[in-house]
């Protein structure tokens, strides 16, 4: 008997096998949801689509999030395949490279909007519209990083954008509570994806955390989505506006106490 027999999810987010929505996709699949894509372009829609396929999945719609017409088209996509759904998840984030170098304060006006829109709005923009078709007991979920809180080398405007993208997660659990809709998101600790795999210091950021984390890891695809499925499954009824962090405890250590390297 799985935990999510006879639910819905559309995922966002998905690009390849690496992809930490995958992970999330792979753990609602494990427990009997049912799930539906998008993808951002043709490019992606090449990887995408036999994925979707491995999971049996019915509803598979491009959306890019900067353009309302694209995000219509999906969830009236959603409506006509499925009617209504019970889980929404946002695991999407962008930023112009040259933003995540050197000094947050070169942070064009353009540079700023665009990663706040689609790293931060998109996820009140995609809540609105699903909210008509999701089903009492339902979830919204987002990805969020440490950089929201505290400086992180070069993560410069996406930490900005994942601040704005974490308050909203608090407004939007109080509009949809009443609606008997949670929103929370998951804080997760670096993980080698595409979008990871374009950042300039990142396996410095992964050897960082395999030093100083409690847990003396990485954490991985698995175990974030091992969270999300605790997160969108009636297991956290009670659980709405928190962020949760899937990061081997790495936010917990103020002056780490772990042996330096080759200790
Ligand atoms: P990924 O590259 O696999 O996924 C990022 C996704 O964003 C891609 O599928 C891409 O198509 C999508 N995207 C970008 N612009 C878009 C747009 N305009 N419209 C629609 N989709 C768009 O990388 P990932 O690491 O799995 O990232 C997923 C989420 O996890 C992001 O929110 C990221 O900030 C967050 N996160 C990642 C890490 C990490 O270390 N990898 C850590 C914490 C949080
Ligand atoms: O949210 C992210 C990265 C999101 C991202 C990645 C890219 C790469 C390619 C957004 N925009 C772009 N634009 C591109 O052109 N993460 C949490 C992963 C990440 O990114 C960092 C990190 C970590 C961790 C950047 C600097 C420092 C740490």
């Amino acid at each position: 008997m799985g935990l999510l027999n006879g639910k819905k999810a559309l995922i966002f987010g998905v690009a390849n096998e690496r992809s930490i929505a995958w992970g999330i996709a792979q753990a609602l699949h494990r427990e009997g949801c049912e799930l539906g894509f998008t993808f951002l372009g043709e490019a992606l829609e090449k990887r995408v689509r036999p994925l979707a396929e491995s999971v049996g999945s019915r509803l598979v719609a491009p959306c890019d999030v900067t353009k309302d017409e694209q995000i219509e088209a999906v969830f009236a996509e959603a409506k006509k395949t499925w009617g209504t759904f019970d889980i929404l998840v946002h695991s999407l984030a962008f930023a112009n490279r040259q933003d995540l170098d050197g000094d947050f304060l070169d942070t064009s006006r353009a540079g700023f909007a665009l990663a706040l829109d689609i790293s931060a709005y998109s996820l009140v923009a995609l809540t609105r519209a699903a909210l008509p078709l999701m089903n009492t007991g339902g979830a919204v979920l987002a990805l969020t990083y440490y950089g929201a809180d505290k400086v992180m080398k070069n993560y410069n405007v996406m930490g900005v954008a994942k601040a704005a993208l974490e308050a909203s997660v608090r407004y939007l659990a109080a509009d949809l509570g009443p609606r008997g809709v949670r929103v929370n998101a998951i804080s997760a600790g670096p993980i080698k994806t595409l979008a990871a795999s374009g950042i300039s210091g990142f396996r410095a950021k992964l050897k960082y955390t395999e030093m100083v984390a409690p847990l003396r890891r990485s954490v991985t695809q698995e175990e974030v989505g091992n969270a999300a499925l605790y997160l969108c499954s009636p297991l956290a009824s009670g659980v709405t506006g928190e962020v949760h962090f899937v990061d081997a405890g790495v936010n917990i250590i103020g002056e780490s106490i772990a042996p330096a390297a080759g200790e």
